[in-house]
């Protein structure tokens, strides 16, 4: 059943659909649900039921098991692919992520944020030392600005916060220091995709929005461990341009000229890549610096990312593609990437379309316990059956959780990570998958570095009650970097 074009089955109460607050109406299938699938709405103390309808071990135990399988996925990046940036889990070999030939040890850098959060020192401690002594960006190759700031900008922040080791701040602004020109050589300050790390030679002149605005929360919190204001200037700079081209009806298009500063498309795919974290950054960068010009911006064009791009299917919520100059539906889809933006309305303080939106993707995962990358709400057809070993629907449970103590968010984050253990763990960690629509999934062979970053600590934050992070004050980057809620006891 690759790429499936079997309908999922349609609900019951599958009645009008509204597009909410535009005129007119059009008829959406929805999801499936299997009945009480979130299960979660019972508790999560020991034996509270699961999406699946099985029994869901005490929190503290989950935590403990998610600990045991992270170790499993590090374990096996550290026997196969040590100092390369990813591991190939099953084939045990190794890739690059940024340039063939120049390793990073980009999973090290992801992980050591999370391996102090879950408790693993000795591991910390070895992954510290490596990036320590063995980092070195002077690289002549070209990196992509955005992957590089939110990877291993943000990595290497989190990994000095939670370490204090500075030597990790100063890899931090070596790092970002040689991503600046991508900024600094743009005649409207959005950025270049492509910056060589040891020339500055900057390539890729029409980026979408998430590589526009997503940097924010890095180059801020490097303002303020360093005291050079370059850094959020050069990011708010970029967020302006980009923000200066929004349509009559407050909608930004996706891919822009950064020489010119227009638009070169004409459709608003928000919340779906490539823009989901432009906007999480929009609000990120409030809560973080308390700008009011970012809350102003987050305000507006959320409004009118929800009155002409969202969808209302039975009790779901959906977001549909949409002519940014006219509001006119130019797309369905909706890809697996933009299940983050459940948790980032919940966080925001809607948390009735954070709610529908993340009910929506729930009725997909009931179905696919691994989530397809991309589906159409309007058939409920799967448009793309792999699965990258993507966090972000963890990561609005994790976010939900957080904001609700709905136990049921306990429940689905127990039922993705099920899901993910189940069909995705093979000897040598976890891996992608080329087909989650057949049983048993075609698997693919690559443990994503992000999984250190982002799978585990959303899943493991929202079931252990661990004394090293502030749940209420918290705060984690798109890339799952703890960005503050930094606890430097236990
Ligand atoms: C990660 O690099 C980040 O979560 C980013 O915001 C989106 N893509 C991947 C995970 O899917």
């Amino acid at each position: 059943m690759h790429g499936t074009s079997a309908a999922l089955p349609r609900r019951t109460l599958l009645t009008a659909l509204a597009v909410a607050g535009a005129a007119g109406t059009t008829l959406m299938a929805g999801g499936p649900r299997a009945v009480a699938a979130t299960g979660g709405k019972t508790g999560t103390g020991g034996g509270a039921s699961t999406g699946g309808g099985g029994s869901m071990p005490s929190p503290g135990k989950i935590a403990a098991e998610i600990r045991d399988e992270f170790l499993h996925g590090w374990n096996g990046y550290k026997q196969y692919a040590w100092g390369h940036d990813q591991v190939l889990p099953v084939s045990g070999g190794s890739n690059e992520f940024f340039a063939d030939g120049y390793p990073v040890g980009l999973s090290i850098i992801e992980a050591l944020d999370t391996l102090y959060l879950l408790g693993l020192d000795h591991e910390l401690a070895i992954a510290k030392k490596w990036v320590t002594t063995e980092l070195d960006l002077n690289i002549d190759a070209d990196f992509h600005v955005f992957e590089a700031i939110i990877r291993v900008v943000g990595g290497l922040i989190s990994g000095y916060l939670t370490t204090r080791d500075r030597k990790l701040l100063e890899l931090a602004v070596d790092a970002a220091d040689r991503l600046m020109p991508a900024f600094t050589k743009s005649p409207t300050g959005m950025p270049y995709t492509q910056c060589n790390m040891a020339t500055g030679a900057v390539s890729g002149s029409t980026p979408p929005l998430a590589e526009i605005g997503t940097n924010i929360l890095e180059f801020g919190i490097l303002s303020k461990l360093t005291g050079d204001g370059k850094y959020y200037a050069a990011a708010k700079k970029a967020f302006r341009a980009a923000l200066s081209q929004r349509s009559e009806i407050g909608l930004l298009p996706t891919y822009f000229d950064v020489e010119t500063g227009r638009p070169t498309d004409g459709s608003s795919q928000a919340p779906n890549p490539p823009v989901d974290s432009f906007y999480e950054y929009l609000w990120g960068g409030w809560v973080l610096f308390g700008d009011r010009d970012l809350l102003k911006w987050w305000n507006e064009t959320t409004k009118a990312i929800l009155k002409y791009q969202s969808v209302k299917v039975g009790g779901d919520l959906w977001f549909r593609q949409v002519d940014y100059a006219t509001g006119a539906e130019t797309g369905t889809s909706a890809s697996e990437l933009g299940s983050f933006y459940a948790g980032l309305l919940g966080k925001a303080g809607d948390l009735t379309a954070a709610r529908g939106y993340y009910d929506g993707w729930t009725g997909v995962l009931d179905r696919y316990p691994v989530l397809p990358e991309e589906i159409d709400y309007s058939t409920g057809k799967v448009t793309s059956a792999s699965n990258n070993l993507r966090p972000e629907y963890v990561n609005s449970s994790f976010d939900l959780y957080q904001t609700t103590r709905d136990p049921r968010y306990r429940a689905t984050a127990y039922q993705y990570f099920v899901g993910m253990r189940d069909n995705l763990r093979v000897p040598g960690g976890y891996t992608i998958a080329n087909d989650v629509t057949t049983s048993p999934m075609q698997l693919g062979d690559l443990t994503q570095a992000y999984w250190f970053s982002e799978n585990m600590k959303y899943l493991y934050l929202t079931f252990a009650d661990t004394p090293r992070y502030d749940y209420r004050t918290g705060y984690l980057s798109t890339e799952g970097n703890i960005f503050r809620g930094v606890r430097r006891t236990g």
